[in-house]
């Protein structure tokens, strides 16, 4: 098989071209195509020149310049070009060849894709690569999800390309059978939503109180120190763009930025898994419905001329105090982001049999991909003191802080408010922390009231006449009574089923 490349490529746009070029650099030969034939030349004439590379502008050509067992690495627009690269090759593929998707598809499709390509003998992988183009060049985060087997085939290339944690720990490990690694990956990406709108809303919050770009990008670098809990990459970029002036006049850029957030879709889809598998994630909702508001710019123009939002209150604390309780209350409302981010996927792991490893998972995203931070080195050990945790606030690394210093959050969201800033992604953490911390929760005793007062839905019994006693669900005690409100005196009767 002298010649003949080791792994192929598919889709020289930003993160083919940038997976392809790292491949190469850690001495693999990698096959290059594109839909666009001029892409795949520009790239071989530019920064692929000179290097191992194999290009074809005939798919045929492409399959063929390939070792045996093919892998192909698919890094196109997810959706209907994907599965048109997999229609296209299934004809020019052997059993036991193996395709991989790369991009952000959905897991559905992954799920499907998968057992079509298993029918016919062809091993498939799908799986998230995090870190943008800076990360497939250096070393994203990968997610791969799939069979076993298929993922032997490219263990040690995607090893080697990966991302490496400061203790050296590639960031790539097997995430689980079908749609795991994409659905990892999303969860990511809506984790990620999550951090993003929490660091703006302390950015809205010290903007407010008169602070400029420089001032606020000065406190993010300080959050960004060696030994700072809130060390991330996302910080470091928030100070570093905070900083940019505007080239084109006075100030800041960020200050000019059009006050508008753009997504593709991998935070919506977090949510609408979220929904389907019952597990609240306030804050990740949070951030898509912010970035949803921030769209519809004529309407805030509109209501801003009729709604009056409050002005800045008079703030009892000097800067600095702001500053440390913004600080803790950022670290909290991660927490509690990042909790509910991982609820999903251990719904999702026992809902689509994913088997999935919270702590490995916590371990290869502390490098590479876009939520890379310090904190994740905490998450990782939380799973290995406990793997059976039942919720990352559960771990005495989290909620002793958590304990210490939840008045914070409130305070800094009381500061937002008070100030005319919203603070939704900070009041989604604060509440689901309250929501997950009540042993009773009196609105869903009233809300199921009103329920079976309108609809004879039914409602459960948790005790006692009097006094509801705490149950669990795997208790299973409860009982279900329906009350027929309009009879004379309100008879209550239990539904037996
Ligand atoms: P894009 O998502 O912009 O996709 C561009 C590639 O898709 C090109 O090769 C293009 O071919 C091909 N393509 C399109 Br568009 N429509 C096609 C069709 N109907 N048939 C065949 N090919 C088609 O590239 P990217 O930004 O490099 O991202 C690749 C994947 O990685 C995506 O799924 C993306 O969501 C994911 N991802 C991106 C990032 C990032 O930072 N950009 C990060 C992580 C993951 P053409 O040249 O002929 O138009």
């Amino acid at each position: 098989m002298n010649g003949k490349a080791d792994i192929g490529v598919i889709g020289m746009e930003v993160m083919g071209k940038n997976l392809a070029l790292n491949m190469e650099s850690r001495g693999y030969t990698v096959a290059v195509f594109n839909r666009t034939e001029s892409k795949t030349k520009d790239f071989i004439e530019g920064p692929a020149k000179g290097k191992n590379f194999v290009p074809s502008y005939e798919l045929q050509n492409f399959v063929s310049s390939l070792k045996t067992p093919r892998k192909i690495m698919l890094m196109v627009k997810e959706g209907a070009p994907v599965d048109g690269f997999i229609e296209k090759l299934l004809p020019l593929l052997d059993k036991g060849d193996l395709v991989i998707d790369g991009g952000n598809s959905f897991f559905k499709d992954t799920i499907r894709r998968n057992s079509e390509l298993t029918e016919k003998g062809i091993l498939f992988i799908g799986t998230g690569v995090s870190g943008g183009e800076e990360g497939a060049l250096k070393g994203p985060a990968i997610m791969p999800g799939g069979q076993k087997e298929a993922y032997q085939l490219v263990e040690k290339i995607f090893t080697d390309i990966s991302a490496k944690a400061e203790d050296g720990k590639p960031c790539v490990t097997y995430i689980g059978p079908n749609g795991a690694g994409h659905f990892v990956k999303t969860t990511h990406n809506g984790i990620e939503y999550g951090d993003m709108q929490l660091i703006g809303e302390c950015a809205s919050v010290f903007k407010k109180t008169g602070m400029n770009a420089e001032e606020i990008a000065g406190i993010m670098e300080k959050w960004n120190g060696k030994s700072d809990i809130l060390r991330s990459y996302l910080i470091e970029i928030t100070a570093d763009s905070m900083k940019e002036k505007n080239k084109a006049g006075e100030g800041y850029l960020v200050d000019i930025v059009a006050d508008i957030t753009r997504m593709k879709g991998t935070g919506t889809w977090t949510i609408q898994s979220a929904l389907e598998l019952l597990v609240p994630v306030p804050t990740i909702a949070s951030a898509v419905f912010s970035r949803e508001m921030s769209q519809d710019k004529d309407l805030r123009l509109k209501m801003g001329t009729i709604l009056n939002i409050p002005e800045a209150e008079k703030l009892p604390e000097d800067k600095q105090k702001l500053i440390d309780i913004a600080h803790d209350a950022l670290y909290i409302a991660k927490i509690s982001s990042y909790a509910q981010g991982l609820a999903l996927l251990q719904a999702a792991s026992r809902e689509y049999k994913f088997e999935l490893n919270l702590g490995e998972i916590a371990q290869i995203w502390r490098g590479g991909c876009i939520i890379r931070a310090q904190f994740l080195d905490e998450i990782t050990k939380a799973y290995k003191e406990n793997p059976s945790l039942p919720n990352l606030l559960a771990s005495p690394k989290f909620s002793d802080f958590v304990n210490k210093n939840l008045w914070k959050l409130a305070r800094f969201i009381e500061i937002a408010h008070k100030s005319g800033v919203s603070a939704l992604g900070m009041a989604s953490s604060y509440d689901y922390i309250l929501q997950i911390a009540s042993p009773v929760m009196v609105s869903a005793q009233v809300s199921a009231l009103q329920r079976d007062y309108f609809g004879a839905h039914g409602y459960f019994k948790i005790g006692g006449e009097k006094q509801p006693e705490i149950i669990t669900n795997s208790e299973k005690k409860m009982r279900e009574f329906h009350t027929e409100w309009m009879l004379p005196g309100r008879p209550e009767k239990e539904i037996t089923k």
